[in-house]
């Protein structure tokens, strides 16, 4: 194990804008040299994930399996940045068990919810309140905010250029680089 290697978690609801701050921290990092990889909705709930539903049990099996394929690149030295809902405080406390915890950082999306479905990129807070879709996070299933994130970001205010370089700062400090 590595002390250069971390797990940056984004937790927020959908539309919150974490896989957004999270490419550009990966950019930032990239631009210093370092190592990531963002896992995602996209590149997770497609693959090694796609026998799981948004059912609250499913939910839980999603991020065990995300924080024990995370904790083996973080093995193997890599920054890994993941983008996810992870609405279950127990959830979230699982994952710090599974990496080491010096190496993990919380990073709490704080979007309202007002504004996530003000923005409603993907539609699916319209389909949510149609009642076309279900155990919508917000609507109609529960997102327990963290109490003691490592990192709290505002998105209605700042941008994510701004948001991505505190992210960024407080990593790097965390390195000692
Ligand atoms: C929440 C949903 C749902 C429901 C589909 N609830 O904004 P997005 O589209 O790109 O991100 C959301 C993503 C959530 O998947 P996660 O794996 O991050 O969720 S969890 O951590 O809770 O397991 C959203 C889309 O999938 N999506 N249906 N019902 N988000």
């Amino acid at each position: 194990n590595n002390h250069n290697s971390f797990l940056i978690w984004f937790t927020g609801l959908s539309g919150s804008g974490k896989s957004t701050i999270a490419n550009i921290v990966e950019e930032k990092l990239f631009k210093k040299g370092i190592k990531t990889y963002t896992l995602d909705g996209d590149n997770i709930r497609s693959g090694i994930n796609k026998d799981l539903t948004f059912e609250p049990k499913d939910r839980t099996e999603n991020i065990r399996r995300i924080a024990e394929v995370a904790n083996l690149m973080v093995d193997g030295g890599l920054v890994v940045l993941a983008a996810f809902v992870s609405p279950y405080k127990k959830d979230r406390e699982n994952i710090r068990k599974i990496v080491k915890h010096l190496n993990f950082v919380e990073v709490f999306v704080n979007t309202s919810l007002e504004e996530c479905e003000r923005r409603d990129v993907k539609g699916l807070y319209e389909k949510a309140r149609k009642g076309e879709i279900k155990n919508m996070t917000g609507i109609s299933a529960p997102y327990e905010s963290p109490e003691n994130p490592d990192i709290e970001i505002e998105t209605e205010h700042k941008s994510a250029e701004e948001n991505a370089t505190e992210v960024v700062e407080y990593v790097l400090k965390k390195m000692q680089l």
